[in-house]
């Protein structure tokens, strides 16, 4: 593949500072030596730029940096929808999972059925009406859907970029009473992490492929590490205990990798300041590598080892 990959440090789509690390963490971590290494045409298009005003600025709505949110993510759109005007894979660095309007807002002005592979703890389907915290980036899924508060759903100046029945959720464990009522009412696919136990990943990512593939023109991967538990990923804002794990996880975007109408990937919520030893920047990267190619054999999994 040739791939651009864009960092966007975003950290005010929740309230723990660090995930605007996240991006610099994930490359200090390998990412351009080991995408190379399984020979990919990779370019590195360096971070947005993030503005800084807005912080925690409450408009009375329940919803955060409504303002900084909607800036950047236009950016981000603008940039992702270049990359594949380009003939390029978005592989785009997170930020908090707010960043996903703008991914999303970009890659659907190219595609009329984008398919989303949600992989997370959590659903971000909230609106301000559901949200538990204002946070943005619970929102982000429902707001590509058309949901919420409008100046999200009218990032990149158009509605809907995602059918909900072109949505898989495959990790979730910690669903608001607003979202699950969502995800029932518009029938949306999700395997939760119990789900994933029951089935083994191998089912559910066939599955998963197979359900997206009859629907849609290509396939988005949108990936929330706290979706893997939280033992093995400590560096991230919101953990969730009973989760997914690493191997699991590496299965699961081995498989990815084979389908050949996924058209763009973003990782996201790695925090480097709640880290251990860059733990999970250091399996982000394994986990993008084995997305990109890496197979056991050629992988170079770095678990505690630090020069
Ligand atoms: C919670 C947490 N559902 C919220 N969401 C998170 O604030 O809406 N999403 N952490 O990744
Ligand atoms: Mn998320
Ligand atoms: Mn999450
Ligand atoms: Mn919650």
């Amino acid at each position: 593949r040739k791939i651009s990959i864009v960092g966007v440090p975003m950290w005010l789509g929740q309230t723990r500072y660090g995930t605007n690390l996240g991006p610099q963490g994930i490359r200090c971590a390998g990412l351009m030596e080991r995408l190379k290494g399984v020979g990919q045409d990779v370019v590195d298009e360096g971070n947005l730029p993030i503005g800084i005003t807005g912080c925690f600025r409450q408009s009375g709505e329940n919803i955060k940096n409504v303002k900084t949110l909607v800036d950047s993510s236009e950016k981000l759109a603008a940039k992702v929808s270049n990359i594949i005007q380009e003939g390029r894979f978005p592989l785009v660095l997170g930020g908090d999972h707010s960043i996903a309007m703008g991914t999303l807002a970009g890659v659907a002005k190219h595609y009329k059925n984008v398919g989303v592979i949600w992989y997370d703890a959590h659903a971000d389907m909230n609106t301000p009406e559901t949200s538990p915290t204002g946070n943005i980036h619970g929102m982000p899924l429902a707001a590509s859907m058309g949901l919420g508060h409008s100046a999200l759903t009218n990032i990149g100046g158009y509605q809907g970029k995602v059918k909900p029945e072109h949505i898989v959720l495959i990790g979730a464990r910690d669903v608001d009473k607003g979202e699950q009522q969502l995800i029932e009412e518009k029938h949306i696919k999700m395997y939760t992490a119990n789900d994933v136990k029951r089935l083994g990943m191998e089912v559910v990512i066939a599955e998963t492929v197979r359900y997206l593939s009859e629907r849609c023109d290509g396939i988005h991967l949108s990936f929330d590490v706290d979706g893997i538990d939280p033992a093995e990923f400590p560096g991230v804002g919101t953990p969730v205990a009973d989760g997914l794990s690493y191997k699991e996880s590496l299965q699961a975007v081995r498989l990815l990798a084979a389908a050949e109408n996924l058209i763009s990937a973003e990782f996201v919520e790695v925090n480097p300041l709640l880290d251990k030893d860059d733990m999970t920047a250091r399996l982000t990267v394994n986990l993008i590598g084995a997305l990109f190619g890496e197979t056991a054999k050629s992988k170079q999994v770095q678990r505690t080892d630090r020069k």
